[in-house]
């Protein structure tokens, strides 16, 4: 509960955490967890043993890049939303046929420049054209003349994070970037036993609960707020009703924290929300999918279904405002 006035503000990171934590139940949203401190930690969980989705993704893509390259087709121009450092889009310039452009979209230039250029290193006949932004906002895509068409590749199954009625949105959003003729190339993972989804988000080494308590360290250093972080704790669980895990951070005590001059009072065991990650079933997706205006080709799982990867034409026959 927010017991004074906000700060005025002109910073949408400080705007974002008043308005979670006057809200109730109070939440942050995920997309702060990325900074420096952040990305290494969750390059560190894509390494757990704990954390089945990064290498279950990449063992689709391994196994099935042949079948994936023939869908796109040759003279495409490639579009990956949220880049990082590109990992798993290796296996498909791979095999991809006279690729136009490779088109890295990322919020942070640093990761974006370091990637760019190792590919544009090992990958000298494919033009490398990387656009810094946040792409949950519109933005433009480096005209080309001879593209034959755009494909989005959104792996990692950061759809996920994104609550259903969101993630519906930003599909058409896709649909419109890749237009008529194009294509959706993404990773989704799937809903199974809970017990495994519990373990990958509650892994034994402590890295996920250092990656969501490193949340209160970034409002602490950059919004000058006094989060004691010994008095949260990290907790995460299978919500199956909804099935998503939720993510927390749980007030250990009776408490009130500050934050650029707001204060916020926290019951002992009251939690904030600070991440869903939605799992799908393949026809669950394909319904959300096909609202936005796509049509399944093809999905790839691995053997044990714990992910997919799905590939998806825009639908030509979608009324215009589907896409
Ligand atoms: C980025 N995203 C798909 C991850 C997930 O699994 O939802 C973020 C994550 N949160 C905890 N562990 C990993």
């Amino acid at each position: 509960m927010s017991q004074s006035a906000p700060a005025l503000s002109t910073n949408a990171f400080l705007d974002d955490v008043l308005i979670g934590l006057g809200g109730q139940p109070k939440s942050l949203p995920c997309k702060y967890f990325y900074d420096e401190r952040g990305s290494e930690l969750f390059a560190q969980i894509c390494e757990l043993a704990a954390y089945y989705p990064t290498r279950t993704e990449l063992e689709i893509m391994q196994c099935h890049s042949g079948e994936m390259a023939a869908l796109i087709g040759p003279r495409a121009r490639l579009v990956e939303l949220g880049s990082g450092n590109s990992s798993k889009t290796r296996v498909l310039l791979d095999r991809l046929v006279r690729l136009e452009a490779y088109v890295p979209v990322d919020i942070s230039s640093e990761y974006l420049t370091r990637a760019a250029s190792a590919l544009a290193r090992d990958y000298p006949h494919v033009p490398v054209l990387p656009v810094s932004a946040d792409y949950s906002r519109p933005f433009d895509l480096p005209r080309l003349l001879r593209a034959a068409r755009t494909v989005v590749y959104f792996p990692g199954s950061t759809i996920g994070n994104l609550v259903p009625s969101e993630a519906r949105r930003f599909l058409k959003v896709v649909a419109r970037l890749a237009g008529p003729g194009g294509g959706l190339l993404i990773g989704v993972d799937l809903k199974k036993d809970p017990r495994i989804l519990n373990v990958a988000y509650n892994d034994p080494e402590g890295v996920t609960a250092a990656f969501n308590l490193n949340l209160l360290v970034r409002i602490n250093r950059e919004l000058g707020g006094d989060f004691d972080i010994g008095r949260f704790r990290h907790e995460a669980f299978y919500d199956e009703t909804h099935g998503r895990i939720e993510m927390q951070l749980v007030s250990t005590a009776r408490q009130i924290v500050r934050v650029a001059r707001t204060s916020h009072a926290f019951d002992q065991g009251e939690s904030i929300t600070t991440e869903y990650s939605y799992k799908y079933g393949l026809g669950e997706f394909e319904r959300l999918a096909a609202q936005a205006g796509f049509v399944l080709r093809r999905a790839w799982t691995d053997e044990k279904s714990l992910f997919s990867v799905q590939y998806y034409a825009v639908d030509p026959s979608a009324p215009a405002g589907l896409r």
